[in-house]
């Protein structure tokens, strides 16, 4: 991680965290940390910015960003089930918001999907490395919402797990309702509603990186909204004393 102004002080926020649970305001569809467990690590994007995570795309207007729904002019007039329970600022894989925004276009012409046309489409974003090392029973949770397919093998959302010092791939989890029924973990609750997820992390015992991968699979019904990601916490139950 490259050490700047930023940077410091979101270590300031993280020692914060870990102190305080957290800083900034909380998105309420994420479970508070359980007595047994303490946020150590949390990312809820409110300053705007990528906040040290990377993105990466096959397609130069689609991919991750980091955007404020209520700013969005897609979502203005509408009911908006993005901006219930974790709103502001989240993450987010569909249309880059400079590629939609026209001030001169008609406000109904705006469109947020994730489609390019007769082409599929991916992006993977992922975090900067999460120290684990001293953690006990460390586990990632995070909110998740989405608008697309929702059939194993099509419009793809997954978890990654990788390892901080390889770079090697130890667990992946595909999110839905179908198909995924042998990884509970990656269960959706909910669909266009604000939901969360717990992944086990304990049996990492020093560094990793968390990557969401999407990927489209093919051109068909890419018009939904997207996939949104919010509160992202490294939670553990305790700090073992060296
Ligand atoms: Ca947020
Ligand atoms: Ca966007
Ligand atoms: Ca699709």
């Amino acid at each position: 991680m490259v050490i700047d102004r930023k940077t410091t002080l979101w270590s300031l926020c993280l020692l914060a965290g870990s102190l305080m649970v957290g800083c900034g305001k909380g998105g309420k569809a994420t479970p508070a940390a359980s007595p047994e467990h303490q946020v150590v690590y949390r990312w809820q994007f409110e300053s705007g910015e990528r906040e040290g995570w990377a993105m990466e795309s096959s397609h130069p207007y689609m991919g991750w960003e980091v955007e404020h729904l209520l700013f969005n002019p897609a979502r203005i007039g509408e009911e908006n089930p993005y901006v219930g329970e974790t709103d502001g600022f989240s993450l987010n894989y569909n249309r880059y918001w400079s590629q939609f925004f026209d001030p001169a276009m008609n406000p109904e012409e705006f469109r947020l999907d994730f489609s390019t046309g007769a082409e599929s489409n991916w992006g993977l974003v992922t975090s900067p490395p999460i120290e684990l090392s001293g953690l006990e029973d460390a586990r990632l949770v995070f909110s998740c919402t989405f608008d697309m397919e929702n059939i194993k093998g099509i419009d793809i959302r997954s978890v990654r797990i990788l390892d901080g010092k390889t770079g090697f791939l130890a667990k992946e989890i595909q999110l839905g309702f179908d198909g995924v029924e042998d990884s509970p973990e990656g269960l959706c609750s909910g669909w266009e509603e604000w939901h969360s997820h717990v992944i086990d992390l304990s049996s990492f015992m020093e560094s990793v990186q968390v990557e969401f991968h999407f990927d489209s699979v093919d051109s068909f019904k890419n018009n939904g909204k997207g996939w949104f990601l919010d509160d992202i916490q490294i939670q553990a139950a305790q700090q073992i004393k060296s």
